[in-house]
């Protein structure tokens, strides 16, 4: 790959995305957004990102760069101009954050899917334990911020964008499975810092407004439903019309057995 300057192949309806987006803003960098299409991968996508063949992919000046948070970094790393940093500049602070964004990124999302899936007793305790995982980053933000507005003090900050991205699609969660998360007198801290958050200039105009988060879950759970039923007809054995009469069968023929189709869930 050979081209210069800063791409990100990315879809415009992805938390993860959406991180490269605002940090790169936050440091004033140019760069081209490429639209990928995850339904039908690009050529792009499939070589600049070959072992997860997932967006976003940071191009910059023909290397490529992949996984939000490596990104995130690696931005935080390459433009130091203007002297904002993303991250603490304290190793100890440095290691907190990335500690928080770890949490969330492999514990605190996959609970809050998990509560699209879950019914009746299940989903209670799948809400249950996502407002507990709030309220521990609520305590988090508290000593973190330690009074100020962000988790990064008075500018955004590494886990601001990293947990703030999520916002709108945690209130989609909460239309959609009819759910209180964003509870605030249980993190009165946190849901304080979302109302700042998407409601920054450089964050309002990437993140995706909750209605749309919306639609959006709507359209990729329609799909899934749609290629569960398809996988059911596929996997139904068809009746077989030249079937032999007992005690006449051909030893040397076998029936093909219908392959399952595996199915991925593309994630938000
Ligand atoms: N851990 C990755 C997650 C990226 C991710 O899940 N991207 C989704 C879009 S939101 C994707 O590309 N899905 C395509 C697939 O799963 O095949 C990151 O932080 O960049």
């Amino acid at each position: 790959m050979v081209s210069s300057g800063v791409q990100v192949v990315g879809t415009t309806y992805s938390t993860y995305v959406n991180r490269v987006q605002i940090a790169l803003n936050l440091k004033s960098v140019d760069f081209e957004f490429i639209k990928e299409n995850l339904f039908s991968k690009s050529d792009l996508l499939l070589k600049s990102n070959p072992v997860n063949k997932k967006v976003p992919v940071l191009i910059h000046d023909g290397k490529c760069i992949c996984e939000s948070l490596v990104i995130v970094q690696y931005i935080d790393d390459t433009w130091t101009r203007n002297g904002y940093s993303l991250l603490p500049c304290d190793p100890y602070d440095r290691a907190v954050a990335r500690f928080w964004a770890a949490y969330f990124d492999e514990k605190w999302i996959p609970m809050w899917r998990e509560i699209s899936t879950a019914e009746g007793e299940a989903k209670e305790a799948a809400v249950a334990r996502a407002v507990e995982g709030l309220v521990l980053l609520d305590e988090a933000f508290v000593q973190i911020s330690k009074g100020k507005a962000y988790f990064g003090g008075d500018e955004i900050g590494f886990l601001d964008i990293v947990i703030g991205t999520m916002v709108n699609w945690i209130k989609a969660r909460e239309v959609m499975a009819n759910v209180k998360l964003l509870d605030e007198t249980k993190i009165p801290g946190l849901v304080r810092w979302v109302d700042k958050f998407i409601s920054n200039d450089v964050v309002k105009n990437i993140l995706p407004s909750t209605d749309e988060a919306v639609e959006v879950m709507n359209y990729y759970r329609a799909r899934a439903v749609a290629a569960r039923a398809e996988q059911k007809t596929e996997l139904k054995p068809k009746p077989n019309r030249n079937r032999r009469k007992p005690g006449k069968t051909d030893p040397n023929k076998t029936e093909p057995k219908p392959k399952p189709k595996i199915l991925k869930p593309i994630r938000t």
